[in-house]
């Protein structure tokens, strides 16, 4: 792969937005990528090995739990600085983002959230510094879009819980240590259950064969008789809502971080014009070329202001979740956009691993799939500007 040369697109200042402490995050998150990601990044994709050696790194740099409290370990960072992180992360590959946003959302924040301070104190401080790894449990092979259908159920044993069911397509679970696990309870409540990597019962195998997110190790859960202590219960919030208001924190995350990968692809295809001659001149000297990056670059800074005020929204815990979806949503498919035209651009040399641009291309086609469709949060706005539900 070619040196990572990346400078980063700021067309409205919009570093002017920042505070110091954002902007000391922002470069801290892209230099640790520059130097640890980006060396290595094609060889794991490539080989669809997960790069564990990252780990320390991405706790060193805050991005396990940026958001949390430090008193669990957390960075105790706001919205901007932990959006911030994501996207320097997904700049580097959207698989390293994944295993960052599942910590931190999906596994550290229902803790935080509905965890007892015995599991907050437990858990999270080892969650924080990445000496336990999580993942988060909710689609099940029948059940991807439409979760509350789930069937995994947990049955109450007196003195514990017996689980059974499966779940499907789960980042992280053929390593992790802990699984936060979204299954119903005798009375069809859904709740959450922190089950432990050596718990009888409980298997991980592996997902192979994917074209998408190869550096991201993906698993399904299986749960046959485990015993779960009743310790192990998250208390604090039951019904669908609990692991929907976990997708939100993910989905925010998301939404800066696919931002990352559209920089990364127009800034390659930038200078890859501007070099490349073909007809003795530049190829960015044509008007073909110049209307992909014109919009490439209009689409990103979009996005950026998109991502702002939802950050500044999110810090004043006045973000919804509809408006997260439209961020998610909107800023995935402009960045999925922006690879295929910056592929284009690089001509042949663009199906090559010597450029980022095609590993992100198929990156992208999880993540518009995952935290909830392209299509299922269209349904989403749909319904919020409307108040007519068009999901069922
Ligand atoms: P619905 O009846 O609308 O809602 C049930 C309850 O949940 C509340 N709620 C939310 N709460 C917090 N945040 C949200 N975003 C919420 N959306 C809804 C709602 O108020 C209600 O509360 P209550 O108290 O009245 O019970 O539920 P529904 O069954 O109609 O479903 C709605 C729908 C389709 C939007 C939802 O199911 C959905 O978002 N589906 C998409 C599923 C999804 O996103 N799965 C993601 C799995 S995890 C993953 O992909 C990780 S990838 C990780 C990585 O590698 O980065
Ligand atoms: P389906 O729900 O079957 O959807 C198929 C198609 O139908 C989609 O285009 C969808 O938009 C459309 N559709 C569905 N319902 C409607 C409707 N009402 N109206 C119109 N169109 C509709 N899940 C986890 O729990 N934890 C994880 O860590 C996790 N990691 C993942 C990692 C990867 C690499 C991938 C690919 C997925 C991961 N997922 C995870 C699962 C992911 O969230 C689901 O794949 C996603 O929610 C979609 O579910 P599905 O694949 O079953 O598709």
């Amino acid at each position: 792969m070619k040196p990572d040369l990346f400078n980063a697109p700021d067309y409205y200042n919009i570093d002017d937005l920042l505070t110091e402490e954002h902007r000391l995050v922002r470069d801290a998150s892209r230099s640790w990528v520059k130097k640890n990601v980006s060396p290595i990044i094609e060889k794991h994709s490539q080989e669809a090995t997960f790069p564990k050696e990252l780990i320390p790194g991405l706790a060193n740099i805050g991005a396990f739990g940026p958001y949390i409290p430090e008193k669990y370990g957390g960075a105790g960072l706001d919205y901007i600085s932990y959006g911030l992180i994501m996207q320097e992360i997904e700049r580097g590959d959207s698989g390293i983002r994944s295993t960052a946003s599942v910590q931190s959302s999906l596994v550290m924040f229902p803790i935080w959230k509905y965890g007892s301070e015995e599991q907050k104190k437990r858990y999270l401080p080892k969650l924080a510094d990445g000496s336990y790894m999580g993942c988060f449990g909710l689609t099940e092979a029948d059940h991807g879009s439409n979760p509350s259908g789930m069937t995994t159920r947990f049955t109450d044993k007196g003195d514990h819980y017996l689980l059974n069911g499966s779940k499907l397509w789960i980042s992280n679970s053929p390593f992790a240590d802990i699984a936060v696990v979204w299954a119903k309870n005798d009375e069809n409540r859904i709740h959450g259950l922190i089950v432990e990597r050596d718990m009888k019962g409980f298997s991980t195998p592996e997902t192979h064969n994917k074209w998408s997110l190869r550096a991201s190790a993906t698993g399904e859960l299986i749960f046959n008789n485990v015993k779960v202590p009743k310790k192990n219960l998250l208390n604090g919030r039951s019904g669908l809502g609990a692991p929907l208001s976990c997708l939100d924190s993910a989905r925010y995350g998301i939404a800066w971080g696919a931002i990352g990968v559209a920089m990364d692809c127009y800034d390659t295809a930038l200078r890859y014009a501007k070099e490349r001659i073909q007809f003795d001149k530049p190829i960015a000297g044509t008007q073909l070329q110049q209307k992909k990056l014109a919009e490439m670059i209009t689409e990103i800074t979009k996005a950026q202001l998109l991502a702002w005020r939802l950050g500044v929204l999110k810090n004043q815990g006045k973000a919804t979740s509809a408006q997260i979806s439209m961020a998610k949503r909107n800023n995935v498919a402009i960045a999925a956009n922006i690879t295929r035209q910056a592929r284009q651009m690089l001509g042949g040399m663009g199906i090559t691993g010597e450029y980022s641009i095609m590993r992100h291309m198929m990156n992208l086609e999880s993540v518009l799939t995952y935290e909830g469709t392209h299509d299922i949060h269209l349904l989403i706005t749909g319904l919020d500007v409307t108040g007519l539900n068009a999901f069922k």
